[in-house]
C-alpha cells in the first residue's frame, strides 16, 4: 500500500470537478485517507513548489496555487503514486492523453486541474506538508479492502 497526496488545484475547484475528479479516483479504487477544501498561504506554496523556485513559470503558479481554495487529498492504495500520475496525465493538457483527467478537462499549461506526487520520497514531504504531523488521515477499511487483503 502506498499514500499520495493529490491536490486538486484552483481552477478544478472554481469549475465544480471536485466531485467529478474525486469520482475517477474512487472509482478506481483508492482509498481517500485525508481530504480538506483549504487556501494554500505563500509560504506553503514556496514550501511545495520549491524545486520550481527560479523557473520562469514560478510566480505564476504560486499566485495560481494560492488564488482560491484547493482540495488536498491522501489517496492510498497499490502503488498509488504511480497509478494517480497515469490517471492525470502529462502535465500540459494539450499534450495529455485523452482518458486522462489532464486529457478530458483542459488544454492549458498552468490550470491543469490536479497535482500529484511523482516519487515515494515527494509523497512523503508533500503530505507532511499538506496534513502536518498526520493530523487529519485516518486509518479505516474500504468496503472491498477483503479483496486487496488476498491480491
Ligand atoms: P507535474 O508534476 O506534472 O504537476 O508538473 P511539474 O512539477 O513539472 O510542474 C508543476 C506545475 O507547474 C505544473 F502543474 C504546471 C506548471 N508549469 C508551467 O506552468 N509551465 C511549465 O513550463 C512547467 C510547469
Amino acid at each position: 500500500m502506498e499514500k499520495t497526496l493529490i491536490l486538486l488545484k484552483p481552477d478544478a475547484v472554481k469549475r465544480r470537478l471536485i466531485g467529478r475528479l474525486l469520482g475517477r479516483f474512487e472509482d478506481k479504487g483508492l482509498r481517500i485517507a485525508g481530504m480538506k477544501l483549504m487556501k494554500i498561504s505563500q509560504e506553503l506554496a514556496g514550501q511545495h513548489y520549491a524545486d520550481h523556485k527560479g523557473k520562469p513559470f514560478y510566480d505564476g503558479l504560486v499566485g495560481f496555487m494560492t488564488s482560491d481554495p484547493v482540495v488536498a487529498l491522501v489517496l492510498e492504495g497499490p502503488s498509488a503514486i504511480s497509478v494517480c500520475r497515469q490517471m492525470m496525465g502529462a502535465t500540459f493538457g494539450f499534450k495529455a492523453d485523452a482518458g486522462t483527467i489532464r486529457g478530458d478537462f483542459g488544454i492549458s499549461n498552468q490550470f491543469n486541474l490536479v497535482h500529484g506526487s511523482d516519487s515515494p520520497e515527494a509523497a512523503e514531504r508533500e503530505i507532511g506538508l499538506f496534513f502536518p504531523n498526520g493530523e487529519g488521515i485516518l486509518d479505516w477499511a474500504t468496503a472491498d479492502s477483503a479483496l486487496h487483503a488476498c491480491d
